[in-house]
């Protein structure tokens, strides 16, 4: 496809409204659903801010030192990658610490749809997206300290909350190892992309360490219980394809092929209704997280109806000192 074209025309060949056709006695076709129409050209990241918030913004993610942030505004999206190359990307706390300030920036940014989370690799060192909890500064108090925490701390579980109740879908761009914590952040990322090259797997029980969190609970709900034990117990390795085979990830392409995947899935959902997509994440997480998934839901629920005049009206009536004249709609 011509990439002289405009966002809105690619958001138009690929809408609702140009994949149906006028004959009435065509057969059913999948490709009716556009999504092959959708531009693979790579997305341009941002360069020039538009506004002072931006320029603000800016001057923020400039001090990260552990991972880069960019913007899309053409493509409605941000992207956060670990920039440790030389150790595979193992975290340390400062590598986190960075990611939730992103991952802030990037959910108060209007302009932002989706967030993708992935790793700059360079041909010097072995492709990687994250090679978990960086052990040269895991401490014997408990935690991980690298000198800018008060006490250790395991603080990519907080991490991980913050990926789950993120309203914006968060999609994992994997290319190369994605080991023990580094393969939990993709587990709990809402979609994973991978290159073919990459290799998944959980270390713990070779290494002394578990997460009994979202890295168990969720990993089961995704490849069942069986495949997840066989992940923890064995911690074995696996391929992209076997990934793909087992529902881990969603899709795998060559890695010349990967770049242009990842402008075409990031097109289509900020196509999407955002309301959609994040009551739809919602959803899916209350499933898994009892109360406090349904606790998100049901905030998003609360913000939609605050915008009704049945609420307002409720609002209005105590500040007016009078009794609320409420017209239901259901
Ligand atoms: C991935 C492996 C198999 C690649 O092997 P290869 O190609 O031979 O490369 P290496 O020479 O081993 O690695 C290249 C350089 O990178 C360093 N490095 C690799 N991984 C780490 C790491 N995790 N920490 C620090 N450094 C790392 C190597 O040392 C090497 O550096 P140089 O060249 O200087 O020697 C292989 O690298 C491998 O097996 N790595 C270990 C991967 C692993 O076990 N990761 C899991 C660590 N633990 C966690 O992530 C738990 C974290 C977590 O999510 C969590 C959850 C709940 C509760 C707590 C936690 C928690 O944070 O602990």
């Amino acid at each position: 496809m011509n990439s002289s074209i405009s966002r809105n025309e690619h958001s138009h060949v690929a809408s609702m409204s140009a994949a149906r056709r006028s004959n009435k006695d065509a057969p059913p076709t999948k490709h009716r659903d556009g999504f092959e129409l959708i531009s693979q050209q790579p997305i341009q990241w941002t360069t020039k801010e538009s506004n002072q918030q931006q320029q603000q913004q800016r001057r923020r993610h400039h001090d990260f030192v552990d991972i880069t942030y960019h913007v899309s505004y053409e493509d409605a999206c941000a992207r956060l990658a670990f920039n440790r190359p030389q150790i595979l990307h193992a975290f340390r706390p400062q590598t986190i610490r960075e990611l939730q300030m992103a991952l802030e920036l990037a959910i108060e940014d209007p302009q932002v749809g989706v967030i993708i989370l992935t790793s700059n690799n360079i041909p010097e060192y072995t492709p990687a997206f994250c090679a978990g909890g960086d052990q040269t500064v895991r401490s014997n108090d408990g935690g991980y300290q690298d000198g800018t925490e008060i006490q250790p701390k395991l603080r990519v579980l907080d991490l991980q909350i913050q990926m789950r109740r993120c309203p914006k879908p968060i999609l994992a761009v994997v290319d190369g190892y994605a080991i023990g914590g580094g393969h939990i952040l993709h587990m709990v990322a809402d979609l994973t992309l991978a290159s073919t090259r990459s290799v998944f797997g959980q270390t713990g029980p070779r290494m002394g360490s578990f997460d009994a969190g979202y890295g168990s609970t969720h990993a089961a709900r995704m490849i069942g219980q069986k495949r997840a034990r066989e992940l923890w117990f064995l911690s074995r390795f696996y391929d992209a394809h076997e990934a793909v085979q087992m529902g881990l990830i969603n899709a795998c392409y060559p890695i010349e092929e990967l770049e242009g995947r990842v402008a075409q899935w990031v097109r289509r959902m900020v196509m999407n209704s955002p309301t959609a997509l994040a009551c739809c994440k919602a959803a899916l997480n209350a499933d898994e997280d009892g109360a406090s998934g349904i606790q998100q839901m049901g905030g998003e629920l609360t913000r939609l109806f605050y915008k009704s005049t049945e609420s307002q009206e409720g609002r209005d009536a105590f500040l007016e000192r009078r009794a609320p004249q409420f017209r239901s709609k259901l």
